[in-house]
């Protein structure tokens, strides 16, 4: 009798791991989707469910935030993210940043990274918005 209870403890303990797990989310604070802005702006990055932490630090359950910005194509998610105008990296463990785009129609993303850029499995990214920025 006592067999079972342990099991199902385990059980237990596997399936709140797991869905802790599932529940990490990362989204856009600002701006919303569809917004219009002027000039510079301030992008703010959500996380739940897990930590912020810098790049470098391989701590359990954290990583850190990288912007895409116009991506349409995906980089290999399997490896480490590469740095670029379009792939910012927030490797000081940053949760907001203000940035400048040309006049037009730009698509933001989120997607969390370990400690050595690599995207996590599952993945955790957010819904691709779009914002709309002024001639000035
Ligand atoms: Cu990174």
């Amino acid at each position: 009798m006592r067999s079972v209870f342990k099991v199902i403890f385990i059980s237990m303990c596997m399936i709140l791991a797991a869905s802790s797990a599932q529940a990490a989310d990362v989204y856009f604070i600002s701006p919303a989707d569809g917004e219009s802005t002027c000039g510079e702006f301030n992008v703010q990055f959500g996380l739940s469910g897990m930590g912020v932490t810098a790049a470098g630090y391989d701590a359990p359950n954290t990583g850190h935030h990288h912007l895409l910005i116009d991506v349409e194509e995906l980089p290999d998610l399997s490896l480490p993210l590469p740095k670029s105008e379009r792939v910012r990296h927030f490797g000081g463990g940053q949760t907001e940043v203000m940035i400048q785009l040309s006049p037009g129609t730009h698509t933001l993303q989120l997607v969390l990274g370990n400690h050595l850029h690599i995207p996590h499995q599952p993945l955790i990214m957010s819904e691709k918005i779009n914002i709309e920025v002024c001639a000035e």
